[in-house]
């Protein structure tokens, strides 16, 4: 009855962009001269992408470097370690979309929904006539009278408009699906590649699911579910579709049963969430076995001010550090992830160049990251280490410079400077097992590409060329950002006779006529 209702719900309209060959895209904006030739992304040992030329000769994403070398030996290959770039294009593709929709939804770097519902009805206020852009999945027969195709036809002009804009004012190309949900524009989407746009209508939402065969295809649906469908003998859609829903309730529970049922007939009422800034910034690197504490240190350092960078970008002043480290044991081959957290003052932070940490405040931070260490790993007995992380999980907004007076000056100073490490939040341990965790080792967290990206077969296999590489680490943005935080390198007092810090963001010209006069007051670091 429920799913009846939801089945025949048509009143939203969603488009789905997907940029194309994103990272080649933005590496031929660099230099145009790639455009014509194969050009591969290469993160670490693997191809992540590739431009259509060289898809052409059959170059794959997550293929090894080696095998692509085969198939096309003029491949040329740029590094894609660092995410910068492709972030920075990234959010400018949302900010452009944010014309179209307040509910823009990112999904990874490339992709982006727009729910288009309240332009397009009033676009419909001022057309006489609809007609569609682009390609149709399915047939025109029997199309529901609700009012949907009306708004769909609408919604592909629109998704045209919305990919001429990108292409002019971006130079990129990309594909868009649409349909009355997410999970149809997601899917249409990829039925003619590259740039071109393809809706969907409800009549053949069925169809359209069936297209996909296995039900690992379907959006959603990762590797331990489809798994645990294939153990019931459900490996196609059409099965899902056919099942019994008694057996999906006893294999799954009723929730998650009614969602994968519904999925299977394209039936999906999430709705497009407007994306805010992330909530962490990270970044990861895997690396050969590390037994030594020492060299623990070094690396976080490196990954630390690597990360600052990162933060630098978003505008927002971190909170919270979360330290994460694989631990590889030697004797049952098995690789567990986990993680532990604590607050840091963001009073370190100087919001006008986060990145330029003085060196009493960088080793502040390094304490508090090392006691996590020590709390995450037992030192007084062997351990191996195969990847540290680092990320800043919490953010406070940076204070415009009358907000920052008025609250410095109007707070308790106890409460201005908090103690360094407040406490450990949480610790988190996870078998190693997900193909994304281990394959994304460098890549942007937010963007961290799903499990279906990579067959799982091949991940596992990645995952083993990967360890037995000699490339020791790489570059790995994780998938969050920040802004443009700071440590607040005021360290030593801001005037002799006044033992007060200027706080993040405040001119201390302004500040210091303001407290002249004040008493003199302690300030403690992190
Ligand atoms: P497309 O959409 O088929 O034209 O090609 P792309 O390259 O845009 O592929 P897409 O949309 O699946 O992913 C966007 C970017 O994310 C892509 O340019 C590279 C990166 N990426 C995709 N899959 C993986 C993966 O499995 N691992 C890593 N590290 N990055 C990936
Ligand atoms: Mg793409």
């Amino acid at each position: 009855m429920e799913a009846e209702s939801s089945f025949n719900d048509h009143s939203r309209t969603i488009i789905h962009i997907d940029l194309d060959c994103f990272y080649a895209q933005v590496e031929i904006l660099k230099n145009p001269e790639l455009r014509s030739i194969p050009l591969g992304i290469q993160q670490k040992n693997i191809v992540v992408t590739s431009n259509y030329v060289a898809r052409e000769y059959g170059i794959r994403k997550c293929m090894l470097i080696s095998e692509a070398k085969i198939l096309c030996p003029n491949l040329i290959l740029v590094k894609g370690e660092d995410l910068h770039d492709y972030r920075q294009i990234s959010y400018k593709v949302t900010a452009l979309l944010q014309n179209y929709s307040s509910f823009v939804e990112r999904l990874g770097l490339d992709e982006n929904f727009v729910d288009v519902t309240e332009l397009v009805s009033k676009r419909l206020l001022e057309l006489r006539q609809t007609y569609i852009v682009g390609n149709i999945f399915g047939d025109l027969n029997d199309l529901c009278n609700c009012g949907c195709s009306n708004r769909l036809r609408v919604a592909t002009s629109i998704a045209q408009e919305i990919r001429n804009k990108i292409k002019a004012e971006l130079n990129l190309t990309s594909c868009a699906g649409i349909g009355h949900n997410k999970l149809l524009a997601k899917i249409v989407g990829t039925k003619h590649k590259p740039n071109q746009q393809t809706v969907v209508f409800p009549n053949s939402a069925v169809e359209l699911l069936r297209s996909l065969n296995e039900v690992s295809k379907i959006p959603s649906i990762g590797v331990t579910l489809s798994e645990q469908l294939n153990n019931i003998n459900v490996k196609t859609v059409q099965e899902l579709q056919d099942a019994d829903f008694g057996n999906l309730k006893h294999l799954l529970g009723h929730e998650k049963a009614k969602t994968v049922y519904d999925l299977s007939f394209g039936i999906d009422c999430t709705p497009v969430k407007s994306s805010g800034k992330p909530q962490s910034i990270g970044i990861e690197d895997s690396c050969k076995p590390i037994s030594v504490e020492k060299e623990i240190k070094e690396k976080l350092k490196q990954l630390l001010k690597r990360l600052l960078v990162l933060v630098a970008e978003d505008g927002r002043i971190p909170k919270t550090i979360k330290l994460t480290v694989r631990k590889f044991n030697k004797n049952n081959k098995v690789s567990t992830r986990e993680t532990r957290q604590c607050n840091i003052n963001s009073m370190v932070f100087n919001p006008k160049d986060i990145t330029n940490l003085t060196e009493n405040n960088e080793s502040k931070i390094m304490t508090s990251i090392m006691r996590l260490f020590n709390k995450l790993v037992n030192t007084n007995k062997p351990y191996h280490i195969t990847l540290l992380g680092l990320s800043f999980t919490k953010f406070v907004e940076r204070p415009s410079v009358k907000s920052t007076l008025a609250k410095f000056l109007t707070k308790d100073i106890e409460v201005q400077f908090i103690t360094n490490i407040e406490n450990v939040h949480e610790t988190e341990v996870t078998p190693d097992i997900s193909p994304s965790t281990s394959y994304t080792e460098n890549s942007e967290s937010e963007a961290e590409p799903t499990t279906k990206k990579c067959k799982f077969g091949e991940l596992i296999a990645k995952r083993r060329f990967l360890r037995d590489s000699d490339s020791d680490d790489c570059a790995s943005p994780s998938k969050l950002r920040v802004g443009d935080l700071r440590l607040n390198s005021t360290e030593k007092p801001v005037d002799p006779n006044q033992n007060i810090c200027c706080p993040p963001n405040a001119s201390e010209e302004v500040f210091r006529g303001i407290t002249k006069g004040n008493a003199a007051r302690t300030v403690g670091g992190i």
